[in-house]
């Protein structure tokens, strides 16, 4: 959702080009589709290899990365905590009720702090240790790791649509870390799991977040 006239709507950055060519892997689409979910205009500024290791953009973000979050004095980097803060300032990604709201909360860390750790470890390897001696050692370790949590993230989900009642900010993340296994083999060893990810993906919000960001990959988004 691209924003036409305020000054006032948050603005966030995105890869100038994205190395997953637009599969919407990378940490502006969490941001994207929270955003959608919640109904609130977004801006989005593109940003290359080079310029996220700045000055300019380490002032936002002090890794050099994306995602990141403006909004008029308030500067976010991390995309849970974005996630969280959007979550927080809107009605939709958070139950009402304290107790399901804390619940729901929890997912999300469980997302980055228990499931994603073996995930970016895979996409470590195979980004960045192909080429050592070890890596083909490596790769099926780290493959039972992440098998390791999905033998259990699937226990826990069962036959629900969603981890906790309702949709939420908790599945919004677990969703977008469980796309990053796609074409592994991986989830598709886990059914539940797999339509659990379908599911999201059949959001209308995270449609507009997908497509939004596959034409930035496609060039229909000027920088
Ligand atoms: N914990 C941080 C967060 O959640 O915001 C992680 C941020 C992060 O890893 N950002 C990456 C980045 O800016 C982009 S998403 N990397 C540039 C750098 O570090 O120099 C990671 C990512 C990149 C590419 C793919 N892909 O091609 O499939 C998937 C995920």
């Amino acid at each position: 959702m691209r924003n036409q006239s305020s000054q006032t709507v948050p603005t966030i950055t995105a890869f100038e080009q994205s190395p997953d060519r637009g599969q919407g892997l990378a940490r502006d689409m969490p941001v994207r589709w929270a955003l959608e979910e919640v109904g609130q205009p977004y801006d989005v500024r593109l940003i290359s290899f080079n310029a996220m290791k700045e000055a300019t953009h380490r002032a936002l973000h002090p890794f050099g990365q994306i995602s990141t979050y403006e909004e008029g004095g308030l500067a976010l980097f991390e995309s849970g905590a974005i996630v969280f803060h959007i979550a927080e300032r809107h009605a939709g990604l958070l139950p009402q009720d304290a107790n399901a709201r804390a619940r729901a909360i929890t997912w999300m860390f469980a997302a980055i702090a228990t499931v994603e750790p073996p995930v970016v470890q895979r996409e470590a390897a195979m980004y960045l240790e192909r080429d050592k001696t070890w890596y083909e050692e490596r790769l099926p370790l780290v493959e039972d790791r992440i098998r390791s949590r999905l033998d259990d993230l699937a226990n826990r989900l069962g036959d629900a649509d969603w981890l906790d009642d309702g949709f939420s900010a908790g599945d919004l993340l677990m969703v977008q870390v469980l796309r990053r296994l796609s074409g592994s083999g991986i989830l598709e060893q886990y059914p539940t799991l797999a339509a659990y990810v379908a599911r999201g993906e059949a959001r209308p919000a995270f449609k507009r977040a997908f497509d939004a960001q596959l034409a930035v990959f496609t060039g229909q988004v000027a920088g």
